[in-house]
């Protein structure tokens, strides 16, 4: 098998060895009307992005991607592409013998140390998405200073083609999308749950000011995660920040 066997995603690649953050780049391209499936990647980006304003840290060796998508969806529904992403990263790394594991709402974890982070943004009018620019980082062949996150490098103690990787990533994401566009979330929600790491455990969730503890329990069709309080009832949370609890 040679080369990119994708037709939709990475059709139109733009690669940069310096970008302020990749999500930036492709939002700007998405307004301008570029092609759904074009892929923004970076070697290094002086602003990587995190949730809630947070740095995402990128160094060189790296994978910092972002996706542009234009699914036919609910803007409600959207946070379910953080999900199918997060699918689709932890196939990928699976294929290349890693033990990966997601959790809610958007990290892939290897040994209990995050390895992915994942960053959805849209562009949407009351009922209908414009675009979504779907940002992934993966630690491959970097540094990293974080006691909480590792690399692939280190995980698997030898360094990894960073282009075989991208490959597999895109063709697992497009597998999952197609599928998302075809028959919706539920499929895509049978994998989640057998990849995740979070259902079933004590957990504590912080969304704005509140936090909330209890078991979680499932996902929704929205992508949602329902939590048990120790009194019995049930919440819903659409995102958040989730800590596993020692059980
Ligand atoms: C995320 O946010 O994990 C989303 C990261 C998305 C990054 C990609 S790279 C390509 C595209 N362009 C961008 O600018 N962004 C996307 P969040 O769940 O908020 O987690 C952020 C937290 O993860 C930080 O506060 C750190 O604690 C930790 N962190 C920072 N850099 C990390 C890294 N390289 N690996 C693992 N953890 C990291």
């Amino acid at each position: 098998k040679y080369g990119l066997q994708t037709k939709l995603l990475g059709k139109r690649v733009v690669h940069f060895n310096v970008t302020t953050s990749t999500n930036i780049v492709a939002r700007q391209m998405a307004e301008e009307g570029v092609e759904e499936g074009t892929v923004i990647v970076a070697e290094t980006q002086t602003r990587g992005k995190g949730r809630l304003g947070r740095k995402f840290i990128t160094k060189g060796g790296g994978v910092w991607m972002s996706v542009i998508l234009k699914p036919n969806i609910d803007p409600m529904h959207a946070s379910s592409i953080t999900l199918m992403a997060a699918v689709s990263v932890t196939k990928a790394l699976r294929g290349m013998g890693l033990e990966a594991v997601i959790k809610w709402p958007n990290d892939v974890f290897v040994n209990g140390k995050k390895i992915c982070g994942i960053l959805t943004e849209m562009s949407a009018e009351t009922d209908i998405v414009n675009f979504i620019i779907l940002g992934i980082g993966v630690n491959v062949n970097n540094d990293i200073p974080l006691e909480t996150a590792t690399t692939m490098k280190a995980e698997l103690g030898k360094e990894v083609s960073r282009v075989r990787f991208i490959q597999a990533l895109l063709e697992e994401l497009e597998e999952d999308y197609l599928t998302f566009k075809e028959k919706g979330f539920t499929p895509i929600l049978w994998n989640w749950r057998r990849f995740s790491d979070t259902l079933g455990r004590p957990v504590e969730v912080s969304c704005q000011d509140e936090k909330i503890r209890g078991v979680a329990q499932d996902v929704d069709e929205d992508g949602s995660l329902i939590v048990k309080l120790t009194d019995g009832t049930v919440k819903k949370i659409v995102s958040g920040d989730c800590r596993h609890l020692k059980n």
